[in-house]
């Protein structure tokens, strides 16, 4: 079973169940009416996007990257501030920062089948001990999320197996929840999204994803949202991008054209 939340959980209660069973669901974290508003941004997007190539992605679902580029409400989604309280204390022990991971709009179609359960932290191979956690994820619901229409699956206290087990069809659940709703993960928990086995309906998630400070980010945000769209966002988010340098040196550039000027935060490229 996963549990469910309203917002006004403590942050405590929430990050205790998140830990023992590996996912949790908020319920109604922001109105339905600003998802169907995240829906109509992403929308030409999806319609431009062809449906994937393989098991893994999903051949009846589209999936649409540089979220913090292409849509405003996307952006609020990532600087929530529940969001972000629950996963800097999530992450704490494991870094002193956090950021922007990858964000992906993933919209399920009829017909589509379950996708293979796995464990997001598998982008970084199996180099980083087990005890390290990678990530903190958010799935948010822009539609609502059943059973039939591609809920994503998880299997709860998976994050705590030995990386081998696998679960009986008893262990999967699903992640139902209403429009606005949001399932919150770690990087060792098993899961994957839902297969569609509705006539009709579509289910349409974003995906926002945040890792520790030190480690590769999924989605290149310096590539999928460059300098002179991250100029126009907030300061707060360029710097959960990368924008920013962390422990205390990570991430500085050099600019190439500027003699003399070394060492430099990527901060400066915004300040002038
Ligand atoms: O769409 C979903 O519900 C989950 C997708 C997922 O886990 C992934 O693509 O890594
Ligand atoms: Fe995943």
């Amino acid at each position: 079973m996963i549990r469910h939340f309203k917002d006004t959980e403590s942050s405590d209660n929430i990050l205790d169940v998140l830990e023992t069973d590996g996912a949790v669901i908020v319920d109604s974290l922001i109105p339905p009416s600003t998802a169907f508003k995240i829906s109509s941004e992403l929308r030409p997007y999806l319609e431009a996007c062809p449906d994937g190539l393989t098991n893994f992605s999903g051949e009846s679902t589209k999936r649409v990257g540089a979220l913090m580029a292409r849509s405003k409400g996307c952006r609020d989604l990532a600087l929530h501030p529940l969001i972000n309280k629950l996963c800097a204390k999530f992450l704490e022990s494991f870094s002193d920062g956090y950021q922007l991971n990858f964000t992906q709009a993933v919209e399920i179609s009829p017909s589509e089948s379950i996708q293979p359960l796995h464990r997001d932290r598998g982008v970084w191979g199996e180099y980083l001990n087990r005890k390290i956690e990678t990530q903190f994820s958010t799935i948010w619901a822009m539609t609502d999320f059943t059973k039939s229409n591609g809920s994503t699956c998880v299997v709860p206290g998976s994050h705590k197996w030995d990386k081998d087990r696998k679960p009986t069809d008893k262990e999967i659940c699903f992640a139902e929840m209403s429009t606005g709703s949001v399932l919150l993960y770690g990087g060792s928990i098993l899961h994957g999204g839902g297969a569609n086995i509705t006539d009709s309906e579509k289910r349409l998630a974003v995906l926002i994803h945040y890792s520790l400070s030190w480690l590769r980010q999924e989605e290149n945000q310096y590539l999928s949202c460059p300098p002179e769209i991250a100029a126009e966002l907030p300061s707060e988010l360029r710097d959960l991008m990368g924008y920013s340098l962390v422990n205390p040196i990570l991430g500085f550039f050099s600019p190439y054209d500027k003699k003399g000027i070394e060492l430099v935060s990527p901060k400066h490229i915004f300040e002038q």
